[in-house]
């Protein structure tokens, strides 16, 4: 069967009027800075692109080199895409504004530029995480109110893995496709068309080390995990934990499973570890679309209204049986009806 490229996938979805001409052209441009960014992080130590940034960011966390170099890369490439009002990141405290020599559009862009950046130096894949809202009608300057919209009204939704290979997982609510980087030819090409996670699963991932912090229900639901076929679910259960989230969830996207970042007494003042508007909310699209679930344990995480820019959240997502299951104890716990 003939390759197809992105642009050749993203034109037949425009033609099946999924996308319009700017969507489709804005997905290319970060397709294209994602590029660049595989080039960097391939480099590792010999490109000096290694080890700490000295800097931090709006999150209390020292910034590595490849998350500010990632980060201006798509900045940078944004800037003049024309597709953009403003676009948010994981790095920076407040939107970034498009600079009045560019031509502006009416999507808002937000993402994290390296995800797992705690292992870049350790040679673990790592990756970039984005979501595409759109732009509030009558409003050239978007502030980070603007941006404080439902998962559900997400008009795209993806992310690249630096791994072995260098890969693309998207959607525009049409299914959750993936592209692999052909670095001869230099362009993402289509390598699975609609893609289906199975509703059951063996296979969990979760930081243990965490476990004697977690909430009750989060305790029981890994115990009868952890207690195998001798135990009330009656068959065995295996771990997995990169670390990197765009790692564990292109996992359980290609094979299956269930990924869990719970509530924990730690976190509890901060709402949880991972980012709503730039971590869930995208993966949580891209795994509904491959038939997935995503809730916060109590919650579907689109049906969320974002609070603030870097709100964080619990996360509960993957294979629908065991995000159902998991979800269910949270609300019995709560006595709640799920
Ligand atoms: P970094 O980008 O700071 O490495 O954090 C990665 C992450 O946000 C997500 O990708 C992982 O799933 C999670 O944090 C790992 O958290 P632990 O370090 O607590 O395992």
């Amino acid at each position: 069967m003939k390759p197809i490229s992105l642009i050749q996938f993203l034109i037949e979805e425009r033609r099946a009027g999924h996308i319009n001409a700017e969507l489709t052209l804005l997905i290319e441009v970060v397709a294209r800075a994602c590029k660049r960014i595989a080039v960097a992080t391939n480099k590792g130590a010999i490109g000096g692109v290694l080890g700490e940034a000295g800097t931090g960011n709006i999150q209390g966390e020292a910034q590595k080199k490849l998350d500010v170099i990632s980060n201006e890369i798509l900045l940078e490439a944004n800037a003049w895409g024309g597709q953009l009002a403003a676009c948010a990141s994981e790095e920076m405290e407040d939107p970034q504004p498009i600079p009045d020599m560019y031509p502006k559009g009416n999507h808002l862009l937000l993402f994290d530029p390296l995800d797992g950046s705690s292992n870049i130096d350790v040679n673990i894949s790592v990756g970039t995480i984005f979501s595409v809202l759109r732009c509030p009608d009558g409003i050239s300057e978007p502030k980070a109110e603007h941006f404080l919209q439902p998962g559900a009204t997400q008009l795209a939704a993806g992310y690249v893995v630096y791994g072995p290979a260098t890969v693309l997982v998207l959607t525009f609510g049409y299914g959750t496709h993936e592209f692999t980087l052909d670095r001869e030819v230099g362009s993402f090409t289509l390598s699975r068309r609609g893609i289906r996670i199975p509703e059951e699963t063996a296979e969990f991932a979760i930081n243990m080390s965490n476990q004697r912090h977690w909430e009750a229900p989060m305790q029981r639901y890994i115990g009868e995990l952890l207690a195998g076929k001798d135990g009330p679910r009656g068959k065995d259960f295996n771990m997995r934990w990169v670390a990197s989230m765009v790692a564990d969830v292109h996992r359980i996207i290609t094979r299956g499973g269930v990924f869990f970042y719970p509530l924990d007494a730690k976190i509890k003042s901060k709402g949880g570890k991972l980012r709503l508007m730039y971590e869930a909310n995208p993966m949580a699209w891209i795994v509904e679309q491959a038939g997935g679930a995503a809730t916060t344990g109590r919650e579907r995480i689109l049906d969320l209204q974002p609070a603030g820019l870097h709100q964080r959240v619990p996360v509960f997502l993957g294979s629908k049986n065991e995000v159902d299951v998991a979800t269910h104890y949270h609300l019995q716990a709560d006595n709640a009806q799920y």
